[in-house]
């Protein structure tokens, strides 16, 4: 997979492609990062990028010609077809399976804004998609790029090795992930749940599964909202809730 990124900070993007899992895609040849900075196409001597918005308030809009000329040179530069992406807040949220999606694609340009963001010319003219990472405001699209690489890179055939395996991560199936525990000198087994120990992988499965589905209803029941659990899973909460409406019934009278 290819994906250029317009930025005025290409050093950033540049270091984001160097390490952990990304970076190893990289070098295995899975992924190529390949920044452009919207600064080198502008043509006035003062190689402006941005200037003030068209009526008045504070800060500064990026000009479209610098990004118009940016992306008609990154998009020369291979010829993938290639998804447009916009990172802002007014972008649809970025989820895994949206992730998943742009995974399979040979090919994105994304295009990060600073200041206020970006002239709206250019964004109807040139842009496929706009994503957000959040509902908060930052200085620079470059850390939501960043983000996408990553969730992106690391979904590359062969970018992960087996331990690391996307199977069980966090929202595979729109889940959130169970507790992980490993071995510790100071504090042993102590607090492991039982079932880790036990060597029983049927039992361990389920237990993740159970813990999976619990966690999402007490923190994120927005995730379950309109999902049709099967038996099984449904079993599973079932008696998760029925445990933890116990313990918290026993924790008020102790
Ligand atoms: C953002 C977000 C974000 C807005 C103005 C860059 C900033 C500045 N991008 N998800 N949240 N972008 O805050 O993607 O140009």
């Amino acid at each position: 997979m290819r994906i250029d990124v317009l930025s005025l900070f290409p050093d950033f993007i540049r270091q984001c492609a160097q390490v952990g899992v990304v970076g190893r895609a990289v070098e295995r040849g899975l992924l190529t990062v390949e920044p452009w900075n919207p600064r080198d196409f502008a043509t006035d001597n003062y190689r402006r990028v941005d200037d003030r918005p068209f009526g008045g308030g504070p800060g500064m809009v990026m000009l479209p010609e610098p990004l118009s000329a940016c992306l008609a040179a990154a998009r020369a530069a291979s010829a993938l077809p290639a998804r447009v992406i916009y990172l802002s807040p007014q972008g649809k949220p970025l989820t895994q399976a949206k992730a998943r999606e742009l995974a399979a694609l040979p090919r994105l340009v994304m295009v990060c804004g600073r200041y206020e963001g970006l002239d709206e010319r250019f964004i109807e003219k040139e842009i496929d998609e706009e994503l957000s990472i959040g509902d908060y405001v930052l200085s620079g699209g470059e850390l939501a790029a960043a983000v996408v690489i990553d969730a992106v890179g690391r979904l590359q055939a062969g970018a992960l090795n087996d331990a690391e395996s996307a199977e069980q991560d966090s929202f595979e199936d729109g889940l959130l992930d169970c507790p992980h525990y490993t071995r510790s000198e100071s504090l042993g087994t102590e607090g492991v749940p039982a079932v880790l120990l036990s060597g029983d992988h049927a039992k361990i499965a389920r237990w993740r599964r159970q813990q999976s589905l619990g966690r999402t209803w007490l923190r994120r029941p927005d995730l379950l909202e309109g999902r049709v659990l099967d038996k099984k899973d449904a079993a599973l909460l079932a008696e998760f809730q029925a445990e933890w409406q116990a313990q918290a019934k026993k924790a008020e009278n102790p």
